[in-house]
């Protein structure tokens, strides 16, 4: 499992129309796209994703914010991909991302910050099976 992790293009990411960009990034660091679709999350869907943020105080915004528009899911597979990713897209907050990192290069905001990355194995196998079906996943993750 430790090869695979979910990534999320946010509703602002494909907004400013920059899947492009992003997927480019995504791939040239190395990652293989194993599953992608575009969905528009509902209020359940989005609310059941950052369960774990329930008691923030950001959370019925950021539930608005991921609901605002259509987003793209994509499950991906490198070596050490949970943590490989999370070093691409850089810091929560835009402002104190890495120079050359995916927030730091295209995000507005702490909160409208382009893309989601899992920040675990663990989280990463439920957030995949979140989006894609087993079907899907037998399909894409061929062993
Ligand atoms: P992460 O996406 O870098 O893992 P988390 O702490 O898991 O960051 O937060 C989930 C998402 O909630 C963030 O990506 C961002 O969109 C939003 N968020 C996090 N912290 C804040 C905040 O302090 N204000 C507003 N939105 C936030
Ligand atoms: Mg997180």
């Amino acid at each position: 499992m430790s090869n695979r992790t979910l990534a999320i293009l946010k509703p602002d990411c494909v907004k400013k129309n920059l899947i492009g960009n992003v997927i480019g990034k995504i791939t040239d660091a190395g990652f293989k796209i194993k599953a992608v679709r575009m969905t528009k999350l509902t209020k359940d869907s989005a609310e059941g994703f950052y369960e774990v943020h329930r008691e923030r105080t950001f959370f019925n915004d950021l539930v608005k914010y991921m609901t605002s528009g259509p987003c793209v899911p994509i499950a991906l597979e490198k070596e050490n991909a949970v943590e490989d990713f999370r070093l691409l897209i850089g810091a929560t907050d835009p402002a104190k991302a890495a120079e050359g990192t995916i927030r730091k290069l295209y995000a507005e905001s702490i909160e409208q910050n382009i893309v989601h990355g899992s920040d675990s194995d663990e989280n990463a196998a439920k957030e995949i099976s979140h989006f894609f079906s087993k079907k899907e996943l037998l399909e894409n993750y061929p062993k």
